[in-house]
């Protein structure tokens, strides 16, 4: 395979689900579903639903009725802080950034993973900045194999030359080179975003950070004013896997696996964890330190908590025992509807953000103030005993709960991230009809056709990721000269459009995905009610605006955002304006998915006037210099 991205169109004419589900398909799941049910029912998986009930399985140390906690940061400590006031009072700027990317043995959570590191950190380095700030970031490969680098600004509108997708905007940057990356951060975007690899698996092994863009003070208030909260930090929770993601990908991609996904063995909290060693698994020895659980400091009464979801394949819900939770934004710019304080959160899935409120409201008689994180079962069909799903970490708080207020009735809920509502849109701001649609059918397929290996099928074709680091990227070519046979399936849409995104999931899984470069307003989202049936909606077949399960298109309130869960069996419908050129990858957050082909690009604007535009830039990124 010659091209940068290789992509297999399906031979048959048939309607997607015709051939996705062959009878095969159907034999294969019945067998599974026999030999899975009895291993969930066995209760060696924990539910969900236990996130938000206080258990008393594992002790806590800390008493947070004692007052005084040091402060200092200690290898325990995964609390990462924010600095809005030297951000939002100033000028915009030019921030100049050097990044060394190598790659070492750490113990994140005890257990010792080759990871990556920047600049010898571990969890990588935070970038925080404020609108209009323009960021150069100077990328050195330095790994000692023979492996590219490329890294996306996940949600911020930059220029589609410098969005780092490997073989679709850039060729990686190839060991011993060096690129620079320059990001103009809009005056509109302010917000919390993150920065992962996006080559091959390495996200997976930890080569991402986040990045907050501080919203410029208004009238000398800033956002902390207005919202009400003292202080400020970030919150990366993911899950980990103790193999390097090569190996895990290679277990999923293969046809001895029926498309099960990888469980994850662990999860980490800001590039940190607590890991039982006993609870490896006689298959999977491990090296493994036992280490203490880490905690979080929260120091107001109030702090704002910026959660992303930087997993490579779970989705996670959360509580925080002796706080309430109020949900203010969604992915960077996704203001949501005044909505009342709860006591647990979810499914936040990987790539998306939620920013919160936690507020202090004291302890019951039994409780310990902590943070509970359960990772979400859904793409977990074979339980991994190595695994503890659902975790507790300590939350220490130099300010006693006793001197605070009581604790306000919260009523043990759960705020359901897919029923969120945005602020309410002025008129004008989103059109009543779009002039484009892409409509698309996602699942992974496991035909014999293709091996029984599983295929990300996105109607029918599946990307593959470029496997020659030296090859051009798309954006360096005009489209009738994609190297890449049969051609690749980028629907293109003209610039300054308004799009109707249609993305219906045909699979029995739910998929989280992204578009770069753009946020879109979530008009409708629907999941099967029972097992079976299949909402797809075809807006051609369909009679004008029904949609299936009496869905309805939220023209008012829709909140914004960059990822989407599109549930399974099930559908989303998007808007977005086509605002910026270039070839913008749309693809699920779940590595395993995306890494077997579960993504396409929108292409934005003609080739001609993309070629034009940046077609050197891209160009250079493969002669980039030596470091
Ligand atoms: C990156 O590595 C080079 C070469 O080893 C060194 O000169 C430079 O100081 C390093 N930069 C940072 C930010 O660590
Ligand atoms: C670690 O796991 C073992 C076996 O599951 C269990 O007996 C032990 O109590 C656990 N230790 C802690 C500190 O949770
Ligand atoms: C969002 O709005 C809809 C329609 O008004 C309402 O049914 C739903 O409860 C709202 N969601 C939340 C989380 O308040
Ligand atoms: C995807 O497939 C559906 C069903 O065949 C078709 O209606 C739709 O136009 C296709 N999407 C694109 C962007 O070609
Ligand atoms: C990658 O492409 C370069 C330039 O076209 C070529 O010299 C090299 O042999 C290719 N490598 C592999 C592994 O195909
Ligand atoms: C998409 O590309 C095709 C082929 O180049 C062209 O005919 C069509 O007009 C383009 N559509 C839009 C919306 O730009
Ligand atoms: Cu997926």
């Amino acid at each position: 395979m010659s091209g940068p991205m290789d992509c297999r169109r399906g031979t048959t004419k048939a309607r997607p689900w015709n051939m996705l589900f062959p009878t095969t398909i159907i034999v294969a799941t019945a067998f599974l579903i026999w030999l899975i049910v009895p291993l969930l029912l066995s209760g060696t998986t924990l539910d969900l639903s236990a996130v938000s009930s206080p258990s008393s399985e594992v002790a806590q140390e800390n008493d947070d009725h004692v007052a005084d906690i040091p402060t200092e940061k200690n290898d325990n400590d995964l609390t990462i802080r924010l600095n809005a006031a030297d951000h939002a009072h100033r000028k915009p700027q030019t921030i100049k950034l050097e990044w060394n990317i190598t790659k070492a043995e750490r113990r994140p959570d005890g257990v010792a993973k080759q990871v990556y590191l920047i600049n010898n950190q571990y969890p990588a380095p935070l970038i925080e900045a404020r609108s209009g700030d323009q960021i150069f970031i100077t990328v050195n490969n330095l790994i000692q194999s023979d492996e590219g680098v490329a890294i996306h600004w996940h949600g911020l509108h930059v220029s589609n030359d410098v969005d780092g997708a490997a073989g679709v905007t850039q060729c990686s940057i190839t060991p011993n080179h060096v690129y620079t990356y320059t990001l103009q951060i809009p005056d509109y975007q302010a917000g919390t975003f993150w920065y992962h690899a996006h080559f091959e698996t390495q996200r997976a092994d930890g080569l991402f950070g986040p990045i907050v863009i501080h919203q410029p003070a208004e009238f000398g208030k800033t956002e902390a004013d207005e919202v009400n909260y003292e202080e400020d930090q970030v919150l990366m929770i993911g899950d980990w896997y103790h193999r390097t993601a090569d190996v895990v990908l290679a277990s999923y991609d293969t046809y001895k696996n029926f498309k099960i996904e990888p469980v994850p063995d662990s999860m980490l909290l800001n590039g940190k964890g607590g890991y039982n060693c006993s609870m490896a698994v006689p298959a999977r020895p491990l090296d493994c330190h036992e280490i203490e659980v880490p905690t979080l400091r929260l120091n107001s009464a109030r702090t704002r908590l910026r959660i992303v979801n930087t997993g490579a394949s779970t989705g996670f819900s959360m509580s925080l025992t002796g706080y309430s939770i109020h949900l203010i934004t969604v992915d960077g710019n996704g203001h949501v509807a005044s909505n009342s304080a709860v006591e647990a959160i979810g499914v936040l899935y990987p790539g998306e953000r939620m920013d919160l409120v936690v507020e202090k409201v004291g302890l019951k008689e039994d409780e310990t103030a902590r943070l509970t994180v359960a990772l979400d079962h859904e793409s977990m069909h074979f339980p991994n005993l190595a695994l503890k799903s659902l975790q507790h970490f300590p939350v220490l708080s130099s300010i006693p709960h006793t001197s605070h207020k009581k604790r306000q009735p919260t009523n043990g809920q759960k705020l359901d991230l897919v029923t969120i509502n945005g602020t309410e849109l002025t008129a004008g701001v989103l059109p009543t009809t779009a002039e484009e649609t892409v409509l698309l059918y996602a699942n992974i397929a496991y035909l014999s056709r293709l091996g029984n290996h599983p295929k990300g099928m996105i109607n029918n074709t599946y990307w593959q990721p470029p496997n020659n680091i030296t090859d051009l990227p798309l954006l360096a070519h005009d489209r009738a000269d994609w190297a890449v046979k049969p051609e690749l399936f980028v629907p293109n849409v003209t610039e300054g459009n308004w799009v109707d995104l249609i993305i219906n999931n045909v699979d029995d899984k739910g998929h989280p995905f992204h578009l770069h470069g753009h946020d879109f307003y979530v008009l409708a989202t629907y999941h099967a009610q029972r097992l079976g049936e299949y909402a797809a909606y075809n807006p051609y077949a369909a009679p004008a605006g029904e949609l299936p399960g009496q869905t309805k298109i939220n023209h008012k309130t829709p909140v914004r955002k960059d990822t989407i869960y599109v549930p399974s069996q099930g559908f989303v419908m998007v808007r977005f304006k086509a605002e910026r050129l270039g070839i913008w990858l749309l693809h699920c957050h779940v590595l395993w998915h995306q890494s077997v082909g579960m993504g396409t690009a929108i292409q934005i604007g003609g080739a001609s006037q993309l070629h034009e535009q940046f077609g050197e830039s891209a160009k250079q990124s493969c002669h980039s210099d030596t470091a």
